[in-house]
């Protein structure tokens, strides 16, 4: 056995039957180089503390069924823990409850009851709670909209030190929403983010800098957190939201971008819990199976249920409603980021059914008749995406989704929605694609 001061202390009363020691050891488990998220000898001991009433454990356990590798995913069971831990006011199971609630529906009563477990939070200050109820409350998802309360929420994640907050924060004092202008709050609350690293404040902060007046840098650093904060929200500054106008590019084939679907910060959100599980980008061969290729140099992830948080399960059945399908017939949202050189040279994104391989794909899960492109990014230079058989050409902008059939009404493949991912020359180009299959996807994965 593996002699550690610290496990030794804890191990003894573990077994003698202390829940607490038996939670620490679960997680020293954890904690062990190389250990898998769930790995067998903490799950055991999670386990016996929580069916002794631990409520940290009982929620750790909870988690397990979300579907982490070395965890089946089983959403009864995660609430069934959740809501043992939330009896006891644990502030982390209600959190995690207002997740699992939008992750299983999309009822009102999916999103109220979502709405309800993250007040609970909030009124614990858990800090996520508080930017996930302030985004629900801006959007009027789970009842109504309160978008100065929304606000007021956002600085007060900011204060518990949520990057996020301090970004959307720099967002309304540069535009003037629910405040004065004011750039010098907004370099302050951008630097903030960017010092977390959060996705896009660092240039953000850059390009106020570059237009601040000399002084003016010192002034904005010298702001307090709680001067930032303290603010006062005047709801008539507060904007609608851009109307997201679909243009169609073609009939037939149908090609149409949709402008402004997704905000400036949600496609920030999306990069940011997309980030730490990027790996290289693969393709489907004729044989029907993932593999590394020339072809595609990007970087990609797919969104597991378990990384997945509420606002991409809202995001995902956005792009369902407006596409007029089921978000069961999404494959998992895909995104993907290419540094300069990189592309996704020209191909197909329907499988096509003269390839035995591929043929196998779409029998047992469905033809990728639709595809929507969302740009999280703006791009320096070049990262468009062209169909060159049609002459069409659309530059990344950050918000917008291309959307086209790659299959013609009566669902023969379409070989002229042949297209590429240009190369990126200048600049990093974010992506989120969407594939929707012609029947609801069942979890086989095909890319
Ligand atoms: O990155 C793109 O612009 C692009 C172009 C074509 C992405 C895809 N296809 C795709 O992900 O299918
Ligand atoms: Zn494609």
């Amino acid at each position: 056995m593996v002699m550690d001061p610290q496990v030794d202390k804890f191990r003894a009363a573990a077994e003698k039957g202390n829940p607490a020691a038996q939670f620490n050891m679960g997680l020293w488990y954890l904690r062990q180089p190389g250990a898998a998220p769930f790995a067998e000898p903490a799950v055991e001991w999670f386990s016996r503390s929580a069916r002794a009433g631990f409520a940290p454990a009982q929620t750790m356990l909870g988690r397990k069924f979300l579907g982490h590798p070395g965890g089946e995913r089983d959403a009864d069971q995660a609430r069934r823990w959740f809501l043992l831990a939330a009896e006891q006011s644990f502030t982390e199971a209600r959190y995690q409850l207002a997740e699992l609630s939008v992750a299983t529906g999309a009822t009102d009563e999916h999103y109220r009851d979502a709405r309800r477990w993250l007040e609970l939070a909030v009124s614990d200050n858990h800090p996520l709670a508080i930017c996930q109820l302030a985004y629900l409350l801006d959007e009027g998802i789970g009842g109504r909209a309160d978008r100065a309360v929304s606000i007021a929420l956002y600085q007060k994640a900011a204060v518990a030190g949520v990057p996020r907050a301090w970004n959307q924060l720099g967002h309304y004092f540069r535009e003037g929403h629910g405040f004065e202008p004011d750039i010098r709050a907004a370099l302050a609350c951008y630097l903030r983010a960017a010092r977390a690293s959060y996705p896009g404040a660092a240039t953000a902060a850059e390009a106020i800098r570059a237009e601040l007046p000399e002084g003016e840098l010192d002034a904005a650093n010298a702001l307090a957190d709680e001067q930032l904060v303290a603010v006062d929200i005047v709801p008539e500054r507060i904007p609608e939201r851009p109307e997201c106008t679909p243009e169609v590019l073609s009939k037939d084939p149908r090609i149409a971008v949709l402008r402004n679907l997704f905000t400036v910060s949600e496609c920030q959100h999306l990069i940011a819990i997309s980030q730490p599980h990027l790996r290289p980008s693969m393709v489907v061969s004729e044989e029907g199976k993932n593999v590394a290729d020339k072809m595609r140099t990007s970087w990609e992830m797919f969104f597991e249920p378990e990384v997945k948080d509420m606002l991409v399960w809202i995001y995902e059945r956005r792009l369902a409603r407006l596409s007029n399908t089921r978000p069961e017939q999404g494959e998992p949202l895909l995104i993907l980021r290419y540094e300069p050189g990189q592309e996704y040279k020209t191909h197909v994104d329907y499988f096509d059914p003269k390839l035995p391989g591929q043929k196998k794909v779409i029998e047992e899960t469905g033809q990728r008749f639709l595809t929507m492109l969302t740009y999280l990014s703006n791009v320096d230079a070049g990262g468009g995406t062209e169909f060159p058989r049609l002459n069409i050409r659309v530059e990344p902008e950050q918000g917008t989704t291309l959307a086209f059939h790659n299959v013609t009404p009566d669902g023969l493949p379409d070989p002229r929605t042949k297209h590429a991912g240009l190369p990126v020359d200048k600049g990093v180009k974010w992506l989120a694609t969407r594939w929707v299959r012609d029947r609801d996807w069942t979890g086989a994965r095909s890319r």
